[in-house]
């Protein structure tokens, strides 16, 4: 039934047959979900989309809890043709209208306690088709679901047609909704799981958000691709996690989760007979690696991925795992190392801007042909912004990036976007925002503000000034006042030298 779709079919062929087994296992609770029931809702969902007037390349947008149906509203997408297009349940009101108004949606799925804010929203980019998700599984979406029988027959898609729309933000504010077709998301979640070697009798602990990458399509494609089960948990919880280890067999983080982990008692034991811990989104401290090991044993497997190309890098799973590396290119991935003047090529052991081409890869950025051209060669070189070398032995060295991006937690943060919005506030001539070092997220989001000489600012007034505007991960930890900022001869603020000033503010 699922022959004609691409993406459908690779999410589906592992669990054919096996439809009294379990996919989820809820946690806290137990309550299991099997393979059958998870695929008979996701086709459910995929008729209601069809019925409300969902057509193949329609997109669905939805900022709503993690919960199972809100996986089953992305499978039901894919069955349906549609694109899924999950949003963080972070963004305020104001950073779901930008993605609103340009995406355009035929169907917006909403946390019931979010409607009145985000219906006129919705409304103002088209959408008129609003449905309901709560975080204990209730609302229109399942009521929805519910009147429709399953059976759904996927809708024809080949490999080119898009699966998904995700937002990354941009270097001058504006997010950029990356494309990413059947095949891109199909093809890089098999070769994960054949590399880290998923199979049936596999359980991971989930507890990623599921409107990220790592979380949907690395941890949700591979389990279903495997045919696994999955402890699914809405939220992180380093207790729970170690508790759900002994029942467990592989774990996938940030780094912060690791960092996090490593202060619960009993980990060592937890920990024995699981086979797999796997992190990334931002770089795992070789520190981290070390103090992981030491304790339980387990080298932790880091890879390099990104919104826009998925996994591209991976340690291996039987050789060295080496700390501080992201490993090698990914079966069918290319990567090189290019100078980011001339775009040649450079020889082993030089840093600079790593590029990435294979089936992984995206299709552009939604409606941004000039962002796609700048970023996505004609050769099919997708232009990272992170900074690597490649040393001798082919691992891969993530060193910095070329981009202005802070990653605090594992959430990407575009400095632009709160400086646009710290010089606008009244009292403030500049604003700088940087990430600097911090032991639990990583980096934190620092903001450094020049006010107008008349001006006596109160940092905690600011950052309540911009934070409607802006989710909390976002929002700086901290503000400094400096009476100018510094910079180069040719008038660009110095953020190195910002960085390095303030490199120990919480360290
Ligand atoms: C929460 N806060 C954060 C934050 N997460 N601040 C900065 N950075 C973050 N990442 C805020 C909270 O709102 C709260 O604010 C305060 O910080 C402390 O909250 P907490 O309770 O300690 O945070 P918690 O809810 O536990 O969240 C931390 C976290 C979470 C690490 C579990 O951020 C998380 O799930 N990160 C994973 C992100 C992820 O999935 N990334 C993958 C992207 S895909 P206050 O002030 O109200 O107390 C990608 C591609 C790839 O990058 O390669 O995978
Ligand atoms: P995102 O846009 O949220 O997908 O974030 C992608 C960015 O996260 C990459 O461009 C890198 O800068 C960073 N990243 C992901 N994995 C790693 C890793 N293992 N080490 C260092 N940086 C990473």
């Amino acid at each position: 039934m699922y022959d004609q779709n691409h993406l459908a079919r690779s999410l589906r062929r592992a669990s054919i047959g096996k439809d009294q087994e379990t996919f989820l296992r809820i946690h806290p609770g137990g309550r299991l979900i099997s393979y059958g029931d998870f695929f008979a809702n996701a086709e459910k969902i995929a008729a209601a989309l069809v019925a409300a007037g969902v057509k193949p390349g329609d997109r669905v947008a939805v900022q709503a809890a993690k919960t199972v149906t809100m996986l089953e509203l992305y499978v039901g997408c894919v069955l349906a043709g549609a694109v899924f297009l999950p949003l963080n349940t972070a963004y305020t009101a104001s950073e779901v209208s930008y993605f609103l108004a340009d995406a355009t949606p035929s169907v917006f799925v909403a946390d019931p306690a979010k409607l009145d804010s985000l219906t006129p929203i919705a409304n103002s980019a088209g959408t008129n088709t609003i449905w309901t998700l709560a975080a204990d599984e209730t609302g229109s979406l399942v009521d929805q679901r519910d009147r429709m029988p399953a059976g759904f027959r996927a809708i024809a898609r080949i490999a080119e047609d898009l699966a998904a729309i995700l937002y990354t933000s941009g270097t001058t504010g504006r997010s950029k909704g990356a494309m990413l077709s059947h095949r891109a998301l199909a093809s890089n979640s098999e070769t994960l799981r054949d590399y880290w070697r998923f199979t049936g009798d596999d359980v991971l602990i989930h507890a990623l958000p599921i409107f990220h990458t790592h979380g949907l399509f690395v941890a949700t494609n591979i389990t279903l691709m495997a045919g696994a089960s999955a402890i699914f948990m809405a939220s992180f919880d380093a207790g729970a996690i170690r508790d759900a280890m002994p029942g467990a067999t592989a774990l996938m983080g940030v780094p912060t989760y690791y960092v996090r982990l490593l202060d619960t008692e009993g980990l060592a034991k937890a920990a024995r007979n699981m086979r797999l811990f796997v992190s990334g989104s931002a770089p795992l401290l070789a520190e981290t690696h070390a103090n992981w090991r030491q304790l339980t044993g387990h080298a932790i497997l880091e890879r390099y991925g990104m919104t826009e190309t998925n996994m591209n890098t991976s340690n291996p799973y039987d050789g060295e795992r080496r700390a501080g590396t992201v490993g090698f290119p990914l079966p069918g991935v290319e990567v090189k190392v290019t100078d980011p003047d001339s775009g040649k090529t450079l020889p082993t052991g030089d840093i600079g801007i790593l590029e990435v081409r294979g089936d992984n890869v995206f299709s552009g950025y939604w409606q941004m042909p000039e962002k796609t051209a700048e970023e996505l060669r004609a050769n099919g070189f997708f232009i990272t912004g992170d900074l690597a070398k490649i040393d001798a032995d082919g691992y891969v060295h993530i060193v910095g990036r070329s981009k202005d991006l802070v990653i605090t937690g594992g959430y990407n943060v575009y400095p632009k976007e709160i400086e646009l919005l710290l010089d606008d506030l009244p009292g403030v001539s500049e604003s700088a925002v940087i990430g600097v070092p911090h032991p639990d997220l990583g980096e934190a989001v620092v903001g450094v503000v020049v006010p107008t000489t008349t001006g006596e600012l109160d940092p905690e007034c600011l950052i309540a000034a911009v934070a409607p505007k802006l989710a909390r991960f976002k929002q700086p930890k901290r503000l400094i006042m400096l009476t100018e900022l510094p910079r180069n001869t040719m008038g660009k603020v110095q953020k190195n030298i910002l960085r390095e000033r303030f490199a120990n503010l919480f360290t």
